[in-house]
């Protein structure tokens, strides 16, 4: 992680442009307004459907992100001795392509192989899936949608038999009662949440969380069901046959449009027999389970929307396929304020989806039946097309593992953290005979397997071409910022190295327009309302009309440009008869149980203001602020039997990884479980890979892992101090101490337990910085040790240690460190642990839009504050984006219980 290196080349300033946030697939429109000098104010556009001119924490902290000084800013390749040389594009394209013809020569087109991502624009995804697919011949594309959002394209595809997502975001505006199921909207699609809780508040909506966990999402429920992992075919099973049973079935829509519906039926009366049933199986009450169904019965506009805690899942498929079923039998899909809705990930997951980035799609939409691979061979003028499904990214791996692989090719993913087994991952990859990484930064975990070359891509504000959000809208991500040093768009290097193998008439694009116009026409091929994705109004789009190009939800058939948003409310499905069809789901169980060994089951997700392995979030203070630390969240009854404490270190393991997190007690996390998150790597701390303890067993239909639920070991780890380090660029902790770096205003600051004590990190010190301007405080005997670094009157660096448990003002100095006009007179006040300026201890940030701390919200509560709103009219808290609210309302509450009790 590094500062944030201002841009050397002056771009256009003072002019907004639209664009779209790089984040999740709510899919937010964005405008940014360049300042000509590299940077850039960031604002939510008014105009853009998806948000209305919200953001959330994220979005709101673009500008912080768009520093040059942890970028890779021109093609790199390996050196003998395991370093790098910087190359001219010249040189490393033609030996990227020289390679991979010498591979594909010596072992079949089969022996290479992409991984992509949903970070990935459409016009870059289509480029390389167009070259794996049509002119190397290699069927093996995958992408990091296959950890995101593979099962609900499988349930899609088996139900409705494609894969469509019906529903739209204004039926979150009107739904009646809102379900979220395995997903915590609050953090993870926080626009989306604040639009369905105004909703909630305006209509009197009510929402209903689905998950384990008792999360942020659920501050805002009317009702939580807190079921057990993995058993939620059971719960929605269990709603059929209790639609069924009281006449709530709509038998016209069931008559007319879907089949299947009897055997359905009847393996969901053997899933889930009655109410008390499910009850045992979820873990709920039946009380709970029986007032849900009743709820959901009785409510025709009802909108069921899902994440992860549904699609990574050893059975998320038939976790999709039993709710889609539910929607079915009732006929509530496709019409206003009702529909399942699958809630997607990245911002382009689903444009990834529409190009056929997964292995087991072809193209537009297309799969790999015989007239399929004719078509869109015919339409590419292919000259070696894949013949059948390739690797999934789990068994992609195994091959490369194998060396079956030998050449792989990463564009915009993090695959050694972000991949089950990751340490296995991260091993597997240093044994390709060529392995290239298009990358922004130039540094992160993937990039320590030490690939053959890595290619600078252009990020976000650079690039310009579409993407697609969870409602099926294509939004323009439009370049602000010029490109920096040799930097290229994604699809430019993979055009070059499809002309250097010999497919230049091909790639012969001019820009990202001519490639969307290209993909645009593929979808209307042969087309004729066959296939749900067509897009035949944009298949002759001039660049100044792409240039142009509003969100717009497809399909847009030629002819049609305005598209049509709902689909199937009166059936017209994607299948050869035109019904959908309800499909028999296998026994709900989780892939694998605990055991005397591995006792706890590993739940893995998000946090609010962290975008997956930090290479961007993680650059920003703001957003590093809110959860500063890797922690593991234990029950207290679980704290208990294996001897954990608020604040102390737990190892878990299993037979695939350890990981070494502070624990956080959390009553909202179930007995036997545990929750961590998956943002930090190897770059960012030095135990928390979280994927190295992730278990990969997958789907049988999606080949999606079940990364939510793996049984693992988890046993205290003791250190004898605690403490923490400020530094402008990084300090070295002595080796084995844990540690967790973060980006601060200024700097980086370091959180750390050590066994070292101040003797060591007193010499630590000194020879980092030396003895000039170093004011130190030091009780050998005691532990603790105190030091702050002045160069010209300026805090550089401080660093505190404490025997553990006694860790002082981490806040206070951070602050003190930010402002450098504060010292040097009152430095010993400082190493005393008093604030400077006189002010409390802000605690760590709750609000990141006005940077408001917990004990400001707490002493407020304290003061008579009775509500979130009272709080925002006194501190300005959660008035922003109010991704902050639910945690505020909680504080409220414990405030009030603290009262109480
Ligand atoms: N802040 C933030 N937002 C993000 C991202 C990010 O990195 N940071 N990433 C984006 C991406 S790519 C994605 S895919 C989405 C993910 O968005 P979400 O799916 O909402 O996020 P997760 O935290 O992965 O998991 C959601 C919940 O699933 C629950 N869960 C676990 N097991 C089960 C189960 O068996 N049943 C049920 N019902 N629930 C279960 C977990 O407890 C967790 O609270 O977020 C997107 N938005
Ligand atoms: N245990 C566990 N593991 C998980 C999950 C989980 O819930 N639990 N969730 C899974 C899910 S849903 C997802 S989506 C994945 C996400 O996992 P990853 O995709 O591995 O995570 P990112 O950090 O987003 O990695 C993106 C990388 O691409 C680079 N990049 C960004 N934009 C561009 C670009 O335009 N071009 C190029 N060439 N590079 C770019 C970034 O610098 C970064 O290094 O993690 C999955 N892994
Ligand atoms: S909800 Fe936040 S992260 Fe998601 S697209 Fe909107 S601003 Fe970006
Ligand atoms: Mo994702």
């Amino acid at each position: 992680m590094s500062i944030a290196a201002p841009r050397p080349e002056a771009g256009p300033a003072d002019r907004a442009v639209r664009t779209a946030c790089p984040y999740c697939g709510v899919g937010c429109g964005v405008l940014a307004t360049p300042d000509g000098r590299g940077e850039a104010t960031i604002a939510g556009d008014p105009a853009h459907p998806a948000n209305l001119g919200r953001l959330c924490s994220k979005g709101a902290a673009l500008g912080e992100t768009l520093g040059l000084g942890s970028r890779v800013l021109h093609p790199l390749r390996r050196n003998a001795a395991g370093g790098y040389d910087r190359v001219g594009w010249d040189d490393a394209l033609d030996a990227v392509a020289d390679g991979l013809r010498a591979i594909i020569e010596r072992d079949g087109p089969e022996a290479v192989a992409f991984y992509l991502s949903g970070q990935l624009l459409t016009e870059d995804y289509y480029v390389a899936n167009k070259l794996m697919k049509g002119f190397i011949g290699s069927p093996h594309v995958d992408t990091n949608s296959r950890l995101c959002m593979s099962s609900t394209v499988a349930g899609h595809r088996r139900v409705f038999g494609s894969d469509t997502v019906p529903g739209r975001y204004e039926d979150l505006d009107v739904a009646d009662l809102i379900v979220l199921v395995g997903s915590n909207t609050a953090w993870c699609h926080p626009v989306l949440f604040q639009r369905l809780q105004r909703n909630r508040a305006a209509r009197g909506a009510r929402v209903v969380v689905i998950d384990p966990r008792v999360t942020a999402t659920a501050d805002g429920a009317d009702m939580v069901l807190a079921i057990k992992p993995g058993s939620d075919a059971v719960l929605f099973a269990g709603l059929l046959v209790h639609l069924a049973a009281n006449g709530l079935t709509d038998a016209h829509y069931l008559a007319d449009h879907v089949s299947g519906y009897e055997a359905a039926l009847e393996n969901a009366r053997q899933i889930a027999p009655n109410i008390a049933s499910v009850a045992s199986r979820t873990g709920l009450t039946p009380a709970v389970v029986a007032g849900f169904y009743e709820l959901w019965g009785a409510t025709p506009a009802v909108v069921t929307a899902w994440s992860q805690g549904v699609n990574q899942s050893a059975q998320g498929t038939d976790k999709v396929a039993a709710i889609l079923h539910c929607h079915l039998a009732t006929g509530r899909i496709g019409q206003p304020g009702c529909g399942p809705f699958s809630l997607t990930g990245q911002p382009n997951a689903m444009g990834g989806r529409e190009v056929g980035g997964l292995a087991n799609m072809l193209a537009a939409h297309m799969g790999y039946a015989p007239a399929e691979i004719d078509r869109v061979r015919r339409f590419w003028n292919a000259p070696r097309m894949a013949q059948a499904e390739g690797l999934k990214a789990v068994a992609m791996m195994e091959a490369v593992e194998a060396r079956r692989i030998r050449a792989l090719w990463v564009m915009a993913t993090n695959p050694a953290v972000s991949l089950p087994r990751a340490d296995r991952v991260r091993a597997a990859l240093g044994r390709l005979d060529l392995f290239i990484v298009s990358e922004n930064v130039l540094s992160n975990d993937t990039l320590s397997a030490k690939p053959h070359f890595i290619l600078p891509a252009a990020a976000w504000g650079e690039k310009d071409g579409t993407v697609t959000n969870s409602e099926r809208r294509i939004s323009r991500q439009r370049a602000f910022l010029p490109l920096p040093g040799e930097v290229r768009p994604d699809w430019w290097i993979l055009c070059e190295v499809a002309r250097r193998l010999g497919f230049g008439d091909a790639f012969a694009y001019a820009g990202s327009n001519d490639i969307y116009a290209e993909h645009a026409a593929l979808s209307a091929f042969e087309n004729d309302g066959s296939r749900d994705f067509d897009i035949g109004a944009h298949a002759g789009l001039s660049k100044r009309d792409y240039d142009a190009l509003e969100p717009v939800q497809w399909p847009v058939p030629a002819g049609r440009p305005l598209g049509t948003s709902r689909l199937f409310a009166q059936g017209g499905f994607f299948t050869a008869d035109g019904r959908a069809r309800m499909v028999p789901l296998a026994v709900p169980a989780l892939a694998n149980a605990t055991s005397d060994a591995f006792p706890m089951l590993l739940n893995t997700g998000r946090v609010r203001d962290h975008w997956h392995t930090m290479t961007r979030s993680g650059l920003s203070p703001r957003l590093s602020a809110h959860i500063a630390e890797p922690t593991v969240q234990v029950n207290p009854a679980d704290a208990a039997r294996f001897g954990l404490s608020d604040g102390g270190f737990a190892c878990i393991g299993n037979a695939f990884g350890t990981v070494v997190l502070k624990v956080a007690l959390d009553p909202g996390v179930q007995p036997g479980s545990l929750f961590a998150p998956i943002h930090w790597s190897a770059e960012t701390a030095s135990q928390a890979r979280i994927g190295a303890a992730v278990q990969a067993d997958c789907d049988p239909f999606s080949g999606q892992p079940e990364m939510k639920a793996t049984p693992s070991s988890i046993a205290p780890v003791a250190y004898a101090s605690q403490g923490f380090v400020l530094s402008r660029d990084g300090f070295a902790l002595p080796e084995g101490s844990w540690w967790a770096k973060l980006a601060v205003a200024g700097g980086q600051g370091q959180l750390f337990a050590t066994d070292s004590g101040p003797a060591e990190l007193m010499g630590a010190i000194r020879s980092a910085f030396g003895e000039d301007g170093l004011t130190e405080m030091v009780d050998l005997d005691g532990g603790t040790y105190r030091c702050a670094v002045l160069r010209e009157g300026r805090l550089v660096a401080a660093l505190f240690l404490a025997p553990f448990g006694r860790l002082p003002l981490w806040d206070t100095v951070k602050r003190a460190f930010a402002d450098h006009a504060a010292l040097p007179d009152n430095r010993l006040a400082l190493l005393a642990g008093r604030s400077l300026d006189g002010a409390a201890d802000p605690g760590p940030t709750v609000c990141a839009c006005f940077g408001v701390g917990l004990s400001a919200i707490r002493a407020a509560f304290a003061g008579g504050a009775t509500s979130p709103e009272e709080i925002g009219q006194q501190l300005k808290a959660g008035t922003n984006c109010g991704s902050c609210l639910p945690e505020i309302r909680r504080i409220g509450a414990q405030a009030r219980a603290t009262v109480a009790a």
